[in-house]
């Protein structure tokens, strides 16, 4: 009886958020809008309305799975609506003023990003007694990144000293990850779905997470001129984020059913 009560509540829930957050319009005054050639703003389009649909998708699969799963698709859920948000100001500045939104991108990922760094640290906790000294050595290493990241994209640092110290934050991560207690966890004690899961979501912390300091690079970093790099910029960061936050979210939606079936037949 419970389970059905809370079922429809979550549907509900799912249902208002969904339509809060599509009647979101940043900036209603303005009367400029989306050009048929402006292919950086059709992918800000394109992604706001991805990251909608993903977080209903999470939000309601959550039923699915048994309760040590449920924790880490919510969280999947949360990184999703909180993107999806700031796409809708993202795209809006964009369409407008065909400015690099900066300030909203990294708003984003200050708090998009620790979420994801939280789940290594959840699916690890669902098969064992995980130290904290796991969790902070993640957000130590993402906050380097983010706030080195910004000071140089917002002007507040040169650009080379910024990319090269939050290089070190993002290289700090990866060896958490592969070489330091985090990844020893895995490869010892977790069972083989997860052991695979967590493989390819440490595979997407390199090899997704790259795209973003290629996107600055490109950006900021070579010399071609100021217009076509803010586009090569928000284009590259934009399907980036696809990669990185829909995509790593269906990965643990993959183990969480697939590790839910399996107690579910024992
Ligand atoms: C959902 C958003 C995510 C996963 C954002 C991740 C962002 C990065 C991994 C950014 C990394 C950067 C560098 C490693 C160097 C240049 C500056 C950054 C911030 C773009």
């Amino acid at each position: 009886m419970i389970t059905i009560r809370n079922t429809g509540k979550l549907r509900a829930l799912t249902v208002a958020l969904i339509g809060l957050l599509t009647s979101t319009n940043a900036f209603a005054a303005s009367d400029v809008s989306l050009k048929s050639n402006d292919f950086v703003g059709v992918s800000f389009w394109m992604i706001s309305m991805a990251l909608v649909a993903a977080t209903a998708f999470f939000f309601l699969e959550t039923q699915r799975v048994t309760a040590k799963w449920k924790t880490s698709l919510t969280v999947s859920g949360l990184v999703t609506l909180v993107a999806a948000w700031h796409y809708f100001y993202m795209r809006d500045v964009w369409v407008a003023t065909g400015t690099t939104p900066t300030v909203y991108r990294y708003i984003d990922w200050m708090i998009t990003v620790p979420l994801l760094m939280v789940e290594f640290y959840l699916i690890l906790s669902a098969i064992t007694k995980v130290p904290a000294g796991v969790f902070w050595r993640l957000m130590i290493g993402t906050f380097v990144m983010l706030i080195a990241g910004f000071m140089g994209e917002a002007g507040y640092m040169a650009v080379w000293p910024a990319f090269i110290i939050s290089m070190a934050g993002w290289i700090f991560i990866i060896w958490e990850i592969y070489a330091g207690q985090a990844g020893k966890i895995n490869a010892d004690l977790a069972p083989a779905g997860v052991q695979s899961a967590f493989k390819l979501m440490r595979a997407i912390v390199v090899f997704g997470w790259a795209i973003y300091p290629i996107g600055y690079f490109l950006g900021y970093l070579t010399g071609s001129g100021p217009e076509s790099s803010s586009q090569m910029l928000n284009v590259v960061y934009n399907l980036a984020d696809v990669v990185n936050k829909i995509g790593f979210g269906v990965i643990i939606w993959t183990v969480a059913v697939s590790e839910s079936e399996k107690s579910a037949v024992k």
